[in-house]
């Protein structure tokens, strides 16, 4: 009984352990898009089922141990001759509940979230097209003709330990991806070299960039903010430095973003038009 209590004792302590742990955030983040919010509604369900099976056949086999002891001079069963129908019910009836589980009670709501992430083209509003570099990302709007570059400006001194690290060490870049809130956005990321993934938790989105693929994804933000995310494809020696930073932002501001983008990228387009011509004349003078 002592030891009992004594287990008992300790099991309160480690829990009790866990207040000190308020920072470490061990659950999922709070999602901002639908799919986000059906994986982590189908996380739970999957979570307090198979918790009500555990403690349901735990509690059947501690009960048994203890009950049919031998030296709490509990009598074994003698029988043979084939299986009755009381026995084929035992064997039966687990193997129906587990069926039932995992292809109704899991199944019907899980096929639901495939189908729902596959569907990247239904009133999809604007397209982004995310491409992974050795280590940075390329962020391109192709209607728009807008596409820039986003890498990590964690300075080098805190990533060796030389300063103290900043409130988003590792998770800040020089140009995040901007998008509008409210809107679905299709994704298509392919890559440059090896094989990247683009994750944003709070989208509940991961998908891989393949060098030769398109592969795509949605996400409709609910929420304005900013979020963050990392590769996570192991890609090189510096694939714990590329990571993923979205501003969600109202549509005008987001308008006025991209015009800004569009008017940044003019100037560069019209001084190539400028020197093409030129570059062609003295092509033209040496031949
Ligand atoms: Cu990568």
């Amino acid at each position: 009984m002592r030891s009992l209590y004594k287990l008992g004792l300790s099991v309160v302590l480690a829990l009790g352990s866990f207040a000190a742990w308020a920072g470490y955030a061990f659950n999922f983040p709070e999602p901002v898009t639908p799919i986000a919010r059906e994986t982590l509604h189908m996380h739970n369900l999957v979570m307090v089922v198979i918790l009500v099976l555990f403690f349901l056949v735990f509690g059947l086999l501690i009960y048994s141990f203890r009950t049919h002891r031998k030296d709490a001079g509990y009598k074994a069963a003698t029988f043979s001759g084939p299986v009755n129908r009381k026995q084929w019910l035992w064997v039966l009836s687990p193997f129906a509940l587990l069926f039932f589980i995992d292809y109704v009670v899991f199944g019907i709501p899980a096929y639901h979230a495939v189908v729902m992430y596959e569907d990247t083209k239904t009133d999809a509003e604007l397209v982004v097209k995310v491409t992974g570099s050795q280590w940075l990302w390329e962020y391109e709007f192709p209607a728009e003709g807008v596409s820039f570059t986003s890498r990590l400006i964690t300075p080098r001194d805190q990533i060796d330990s030389g300063a103290a690290k900043g409130a988003h060490y590792l998770l800040e870049v020089d140009n995040p991806l901007v998008l509008p809130v409210g809107k679905k956005v299709r994704f298509i990321t392919t890559s440059n070299d090896v094989i990247h993934s683009w994750w944003v938790p709070a989208f509940g989105v991961k998908r891989d960039a393949v060098p030769g693929f398109l592969r795509e994804f949605w996400a409709t933000v609910e929420k304005t903010g900013t979020y963050r995310g990392q590769c996570s494809e192991l890609c090189g020696k510096e694939h714990g430095f590329m990571p993923v930073v979205v501003n969600v932002v109202t549509e005008e501001e987001f308008t006025k973003w991209l015009a800004g983008k569009k008017a940044a990228a003019a100037p560069a387009a019209a001084s190539t038009a400028v020197i093409a011509p030129a570059a062609k004349a003295v092509l033209a003078k040496a031949q």
